[in-house]
């Protein structure tokens, strides 16, 4: 056995003893990943991962992802235990959008139905009227819009300006990005759709919008997952984390998947398709996820009572 197997088996043990359930996003590590299916756990977005948290027997859910994902999965499981590997890996469009500057931006618009991205705190989310992934974005939107309400939105502005485009609602935007999607480029993109001249294109919404612009399919991780195993391409450009290649490369076994450029020749990229934050989340931190009782996620009563309102929404959401 090698140090990565032993850890791996020790990792496997420590979630067993502790009655636990390990819930990781598509954007983790595939190391990760992989122990999450092999444990009996989960592996999707927040959405799901929320969801399954919610209807798992399990006491403790470990989450490896971000921590609005650990707060969402508290908020939904109140009675659980929620703990991830490190309660330091957050997201730049929760950093970017604090919850007292929010509620000002809110104030100054009262008219507006307020519609916020699941990539959000707790106090984000209690202020909200709706919380959306970006699995059910535009259908949430269209229903607002169709009972002629307009819309408040953060905090991605991306992903925003896209719904708007795809939609037509009345939307203001919050002016948030994600440090990870905002960094694929139009130009490098279109040199490797030269490259790959049969390839399709697939790109996460929260990508700028001239990269939206050369794609072949738009969509959540989940449904970017399902569009590589349902399109007769052969080859698939893919704009997103590429931790979402383990999943993807599953669902689609003979597909020769590519990552879209995060760059310009010769730049250097931030984040070259990993998310940092995602990234934290390590075997080595997840082994020692039991011994120490500061990476628990507790959110307030009175916040959990708010926020459930708009994330029942999003639940409960049918098309
Ligand atoms: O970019 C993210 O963090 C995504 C795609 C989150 C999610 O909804 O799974
Ligand atoms: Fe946030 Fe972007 Fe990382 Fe997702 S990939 S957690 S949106 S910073």
């Amino acid at each position: 056995e090698n140090e990565a197997e032993k850890l791996e088996d020790l990792c496997a043990e420590e979630l067993e003893k502790h009655n636990a359930v390990l819930i990781a996003h598509y954007y983790t590590d595939p190391a990760i990943q992989k122990l999450a299916e092999k444990t009996g756990g989960f592996v999707g977005d927040s959405l799901e991962m929320a969801k399954f948290g919610a209807a798992h027997k399990a006491d403790t859910l470990v989450v490896a992802g971000v921590k609005f994902m650990g707060e969402t999965s508290k908020m939904l499981s109140p009675e659980k235990r929620v703990i991830m590997p490190t309660l330091e890996a957050t997201c730049s469009l929760d950093l970017g959008c604090p919850a007292k500057e929010f509620k000002q931006f809110i104030d100054e618009h009262p008219d507006r139905t307020v519609v916020v991205y699941a990539n959000t705190s707790a106090e984000v989310k209690a202020l909200a009227d709706w919380v959306i992934t970006s699995s059910i974005a535009v259908d949430v939107i269209e229903h607002l819009d169709a009972k002629g309400e307009k819309i408040l939105w953060g905090p991605d502005r991306h992903l925003g300006g896209y719904i708007q485009k795809k939609t037509g609602a009345d939307m203001i935007l919050w002016q948030g990005h994600c440090v990870v999607h905002d960094e694929f480029k139009h130009i490098a993109l279109e040199k490797t759709i030269k490259m790959y001249p049969e390839a399709a294109v697939l790109v996460h919404p929260e990508s700028p919008d001239s990269v939206i612009a050369l794609a072949d399919h738009v969509g959540s991780t989940s449904q970017l997952i399902k569009a590589a195993r349902d399109i007769p391409e052969e080859q698939v450009i893919v704009a997103t984390d590429k931790g979402i290649f383990h999943k993807m490369q599953q669902a689609a076994p003979d597909k020769d998947l590519i990552i879209a450029p995060t760059a310009g020749e010769g730049a250097t990229c931030r984040s070259c398709a990993q998310c940092p934050w995602m990234k934290m989340n390590e075997l080595t931190n997840l082994a020692g996820v039991f011994n120490h009782d500061d990476n628990e996620i507790f959110v307030e009563p009175d916040l959990i009572k708010r926020a459930l309102v708009p994330l029942e929404r999003m639940v409960s959401f049918k098309k």
